[in-house]
Parts: C-alpha cells; structure tokens; sequence
C-alpha cells in the first residue's frame, strides 16, 4: 500500500518534495497539505493537481485518519512541535533540517521517540544520499586513504535574502557540513573555533561573510570548513579528505565541457535545488521504501538531529567568543545503534 503523506509548509522545499513524491517517486502520495499561509497550501494541490485536503493547521493534518507519514517542510523553528505532536500520534516523520533550533529541543524529540518505543523520524540530511559523498565513505571505510588526518571543505552560496543572518551561516548552511563529516568519518566532534576574514562587499552589513569554521574530532582529525555565501559565481560544494596514504575528493557537479572562442568552459550550478536533486529524491525513497518494508525509516536518526543541534550550538557560541569551544554530547542511547535500526520489524 502507498505511504500517505501529509505535507506542513509548501514553500520552497516543501513544493519540491510534494512534486517528487507524487510524480517521480514510487509507492507513495500527497493526500494532505497545511501551511500557516493557506492560500499556498491550495495553490500547491493545483499546481500538483493533487487529489488532497488542505487542513487549518499542523495538529489538524496530523490527526486525519488516511495521514500515514508527515513531512515537516515548515521554517525551523516551528518543527520541533510538529514531530512532537507526529510522534504522540504515532505518525511517521520526515523532517527537514533542522530536527529542532535548540539541543533541547532536539533532545526532548529523541527522548520522546524513545518512550514511543519504536523509530519513527528520519531527518532531511540529504548529502549522506549523495553520490559523491557515499563514494568518499566507502573509500574511507575500505582504508583506501589509510587514516583520515584533515578535512577541507567548502559550503558556497551565490547570495542570500536579507533575513540571512551570522548565526544562519551555521544553523542554516554548516549544519549540513556538520551532518555529513561524522558520518564520514565515523568520528565525533570535540571542538570549534571561528574566524571571520575580510568581510566581502557583497555581504549587507548585518551579516559576517565568509566565515572559517575550524572543527576538531575526539580522533584529532582537523576540519576546515568555510562558509561563503555570498560568492557570487554559483553554488558550490567541495569536500577534500586528507588520509595518511592519499586523498580522496568529491567530484565536481557532473556537466558538459565547452571548447568554445578558445576557451575549454564548464557551468556552475547557481541553486542549491539543482545541486541534490538525486539525493533529495533517494533520501525520501528510501524512508518510503524502509517504512513499507521494516515499518520503520532508517536514514538519519533524531539522535543525528540531536548531534547536528549541540554542535551547531557550540559553534554559535564559538562565533560569538572567538575562542575555542567544547562540543560536548550526552551519551548514545542503544536505541539508536546501528544493529538496533536494522532490526526494526513492520508495526
Ligand atoms: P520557505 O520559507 O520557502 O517555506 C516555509 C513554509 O512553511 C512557508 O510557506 C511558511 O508559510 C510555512 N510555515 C511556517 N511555519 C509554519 C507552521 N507552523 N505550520 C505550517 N506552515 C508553516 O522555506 P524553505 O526554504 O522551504 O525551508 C523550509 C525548511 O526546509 C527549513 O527548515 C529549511 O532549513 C529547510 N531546507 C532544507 C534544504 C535542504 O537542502 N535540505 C534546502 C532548503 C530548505
Ligand atoms: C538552505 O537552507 C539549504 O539547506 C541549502 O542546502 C544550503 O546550501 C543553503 O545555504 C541553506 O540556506
């Protein structure tokens, strides 16, 4: 049987994702859409020609009968009441990062799926779906690179709204960095620093760009990761591994090579939509597929929610004290290990 969704907030993202799930991906439908602006709500089911409701709000979608699974496409900080109130019905979750703006409140969603008994939220950390990225791991993991000693990175934006702030920069942007490279490595984070370079022209003044985000793991790996999003040229996003025996990087954005008036010319994407398409669509197949098949999603947990939280955190902090600050996490709970979320079985 197809997995029902409901769908709060159709802006940007959340009109990308209704449009896969209905027309590209398999075994699953819109039925239900909500958005604090409602007009946006019933303009997305006649856009997508959706055979769907449009309910007044979050709790009202959550409760009807043929919702099986809700997609939190919301702003941020609204999230952690939806997935809370996803969770006591018992609903499946897909939300998109942030889990929630505060590590309380990431932790208050861990503690609450925990006492449901049984995983329930998978969180939109799309690059872990990447090609590029999952080539980078698996060569990690086959000790292709012998022992990861530094990671270089860079998170590229061409520009952003004027309601981008410094703290965004992190919460907003790095988050995804942040997600990404402990997972890669397998490794976890101990602490961060901040620096800020030669502010661009670009940046209006309320904003600090870009910024030099240095990251230490409790294995001693040294990430460099930059945020630069007013760059002007495109979107960009590269990632280097440097391994005791070699070096391992993501590939630039497949596209075709120009020679052209005695130039040799590639183009740069400009919008992050375009640049994880195919992880945006694997992410949310594969929480489709694991739902129908183990009765449980099994991509990035709440606990990953939670780690991306705390350090996100502790790197505000960093950006605001200048000095060195502790990442420091509460323990794992077996619920979340691995072995645990390959063991699901269907409800
Ligand atoms: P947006 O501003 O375009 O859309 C958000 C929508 O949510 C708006 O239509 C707004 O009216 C609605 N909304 C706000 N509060 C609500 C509530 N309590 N109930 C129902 N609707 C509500 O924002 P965008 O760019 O679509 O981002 C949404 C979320 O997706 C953010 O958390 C953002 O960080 C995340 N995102 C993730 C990306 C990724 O690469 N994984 C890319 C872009 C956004
Ligand atoms: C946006 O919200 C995203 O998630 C994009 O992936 C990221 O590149 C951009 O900086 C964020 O604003």
């Amino acid at each position: 049987m197809n997995v029902r969704f409901g769908v709060i907030g159709t802006g940007a993202i959340g009109r990308e994702h209704i449009k896969r799930i209905s027309q590209t991906l398999a075994g699953a439908e819109v039925v239900a859409v909500t958005d604090v602006n409602q007009a946006a709500a019933q303009q997305a089911i006649e856009n997508f020609n959706l055979d769907a409701n449009v309910y007044p709000d979050d709790k009202a979608l959550i409760a009807a009968k043929d919702v099986d699974a809700i997609l939190v496409s919301s702003w941020g900080p609204a999230h952690e009441e939806s997935v809370l109130a996803g969770i006591e019905a018992g609903k499946y979750i897909f939300c998109e990062k942030p889990l929630a703006t505060t590590a309380e409140g990431a932790r208050r969603i861990v503690d609450a799926e925990m006492k449901y008994g049984k995983r329930l939220v998978q969180v939109g950390f799309m690059r872990r779906y990447d090609h590029g990225y999952v080539k980078l791991k698996e060569a990690i993991d086959a000790n292709e690179i012998g022992e990861p000693l530094m990671i270089r990175c860079a998170h590229r934006n061409p520009t952003v709204p004027e309601t981008y702030s410094t703290d965004m920069a992190i919460t907003d942007t790095l988050i995804h960095e942040i997600d990404v490279l402990h997972w890669l490595v397998d490794d976890d984070y101990a602490s961060v620093q901040v620096m800020y370079p030669r502010k661009t022209k670009h940046a209006l003044s309320h904003l600090r760009d870009p910024q030099i985000v240095m990251i230490e793991t409790k294995g001693g790996i040294s990430i460099t990761a930059e945020i630069f999003v007013n760059c002007q040229y495109g979107y960009d996003i590269q990632c280097e591994v440097i391994g005791e025996e070699g070096i391992v990087k993501l590939p630039e954005f497949s596209n075709i090579v120009t020679r052209k008036s005695g130039k040799l010319s590639q183009d740069i994407l400009m919008d992050w939509k375009d640049r994880f398409l195919d992880a945006y669509d694997a992410e949310i197949q594969d929480f489709i597929d694991s739902i129908r098949k183990n009765g449980a999603p099994q991509g990035p947990t709440s606990w990953d929610g939670y780690v991306a939280s705390v350090t996100a955190a502790a790197c505000v902090k960093a950006q605001e004290s200048g000095v060195t600050e502790p990442i420091e996490l509460d323990e794992r709970p077996a619920f979340y290990d691995e072995g645990a979320r390959k063991n699901e079985v269907s409800a």
